[in-house]
């Protein structure tokens, strides 16, 4: 398959999940899983297929106590359809080829869609119907939304938000939707709750693989997701009214719940302990509004996408191209010079461990790079520390970020402490006292692993053999060594 082919057949896969289903099936990338029982066991097998970097997909059917019809399948975003290369090459490919939202699409309504093979309405509804996952044994329940797009309107203008945020069953006619505070879809539900009325909202739990990608990350506020999901697969997204609400639905949506969250002052259920992707049970079952569920929408044979979050030490949970570019790109914005790599360490997800690669051009280069990726929008979010390292350095192979700071790193003169930064809820280390009095910070620790910029000539020189000569040297032996032709 030539570049053009792969790229068509990506497309096609982006757009449309039962295509993705062929597509990786075709690729010998999915595998089906009968049987499985949805109480812990569906979640240790997914645990299970995060030995490998790219994960396979997994087609759960017949799942135990469910309808038959019914389907779980896990794994999209991380196949290596979408994914590619996971190394600093794609980062830099990623940046050059700019932000999707930058070509917005339009969707486009039409009558009707697969989406209304099944209508299910009022007092017939029942959320049970469908796969009902606990994935890790101390989650607060089961969670049919992991990988979801959660669609709400913003009642003073056209904007249609799409933001995937976790949804919980409650009970067969309750949802509850966590959203964190400032997201989209909060902001806009307020707008609702401030004039006393209950927010429109719908939660599709399997669409096309684009969907959920765009719905998982930030578009410009008043910017539709649809749109942005439209912009970067050339076509517009179809959409069809949601009979309650009047909301777009995506008409090739696999199963959608639509209903109304009235403000919390009316009602809240507990919601949460969940696993988050720190590795930590997050959120101590606090009380989030309810989304009580008036129509259940779905195609034959639904395909519920399953995304459970897991501790980030597995190789198939894979570096964020996506959040390495948007630090690069901060860096260069404000202006410092000389940045010649980004990259996460592994063992922080896609968070907490920001490397930053520099070629030390004055002195105070090395404080600068250090303080704009700590404060930086993309860095700063649960962060724990930043290092920054020397232009030789190979980022993306920890051992070389721990030599660099084991030999070029004095604690005492080359390193900050900042306190008061910006946090999550689901950050682990964040106290009890921090957490009840609302002050979600934490500190950060800066470590400058760089040649001292005034003396850095009379460093003692790297003893390592260089490329190009340590290559020809390779070439000229290969073959006739038996430890160079391994
Ligand atoms: C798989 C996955 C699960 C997520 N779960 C949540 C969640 O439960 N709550 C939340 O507030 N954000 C969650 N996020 C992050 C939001 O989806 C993300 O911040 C997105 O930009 C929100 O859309 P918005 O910018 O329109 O608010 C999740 C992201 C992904 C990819
Ligand atoms: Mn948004």
């Amino acid at each position: 398959m030539n570049a053009s082919e792969e790229e068509r057949e990506r497309i096609e896969a982006l757009s449309d999940l039962r295509r993705f289903v062929e597509i990786l099936e075709a690729r010998g990338e999915l595998e089906h899983i009968s049987g499985a029982d949805p109480h812990l066991e569906m979640g240790a097998l997914y645990e299970l297929s995060l030995r490998d970097k790219y994960p396979p997909a997994l087609m759960f059917d017949d799942i135990k106590g469910c309808p038959a019809d019914r389907r779980v399948l896990t794994n999209v975003r991380f196949s290596r359809i979408f994914v590619g290369p996971l190394d600093l090459d794609a980062v830099i490919r990623h940046r050059a080829a700019g932000k999707w939202e930058e070509k917005p699409l339009a969707p486009q309504e039409v009558e009707t869609g697969p989406l209304f093979e099944n209508v299910i309405l009022g007092d017939d509804v029942n959320i049970y119907d469908f796969p009902a996952v606990k994935w890790h044994d101390l989650d607060g329940g089961p969670y049919i939304g992991t990988e979801c797009v959660v669609i709400n309107k913003d009642p003073d203008s056209d904007w249609v938000n799409l933001g995937t945020y976790r949804t919980q069953m409650q009970d067969s006619k309750t949802l509850t939707v966590f959203i964190e505070p400032g997201k989209h879809g909060s902001l806009i539900r307020e707008k609702y709750w401030s004039k006393g009325l209950p927010c429109p909202m719908a939660v599709s739990v399997g669409q096309a693989p684009i969907l959920g990608i765009v719905a998982g990350t930030s578009s410009r506020s008043g910017v539709s997701e649809y749109a942005t999901a439209g912009g970067r697969i050339g076509k517009p997204i179809k959409t069809v009214r949601g009979k309650l609400t009047g909301l777009p639905l995506p008409a090739d949506a696999e199963l959608v719940f639509e209903g109304f969250m009235p403000p919390p002052s009316e009602e809240t259920r507990p919601e949460g302990p969940f696993a988050e992707w720190p590795g930590y049970y997050s959120s101590d079952g606090g009380p989030q509004p309810v989304l009580r569920v008036g129509a259940i929408y779905h195609r034959n044979n639904p395909i519920v996408i399953g995304q459970p979050p897991a501790k980030p030490t597995y190789p198939g949970r894979q570096p964020s191209i996506d959040g390495i570019a948007a630090l690069w790109d901060a860096l260069e914005g404000a202006g410092v010079p000389g940045v010649t790599g980004v990259w996460k360490m592994d063992g922080g997800g896609v968070r907490f461990i920001n490397i930053v690669r520099i070629k030390q051009m004055y002195p105070g280069h090395a404080k600068m790079a250090g303080l704009v990726a700590t404060g930086a929008r993309a860095g700063a979010y649960l962060g724990r520390m930043t290092i920054v390292v020397d232009d030789d350095i190979d980022i993306m192979n920890p051992a070389d970020v721990m030599w660099a700071l084991a030999t070029r790193w004095d604690p005492k003169t080359q390193t900050d402490v900042i306190d008061g930064c910006w946090t999550g809820h689901i950050d682990p280390a964040l106290s009890p006292e921090k957490r009840a009095s609302g002050d979600i910070t934490n500190s950060r620790m800066i470590m400058y692993a760089v040649r001292p910029y005034h003396w850095k000539d009379e460093f003692p020189k790297v003893n390592a053999f260089e490329t190009p000569f340590l290559d020809d040297i390779e070439s000229k032996w290969t073959g006739r060594l038996k430890f160079l032709s391994k």
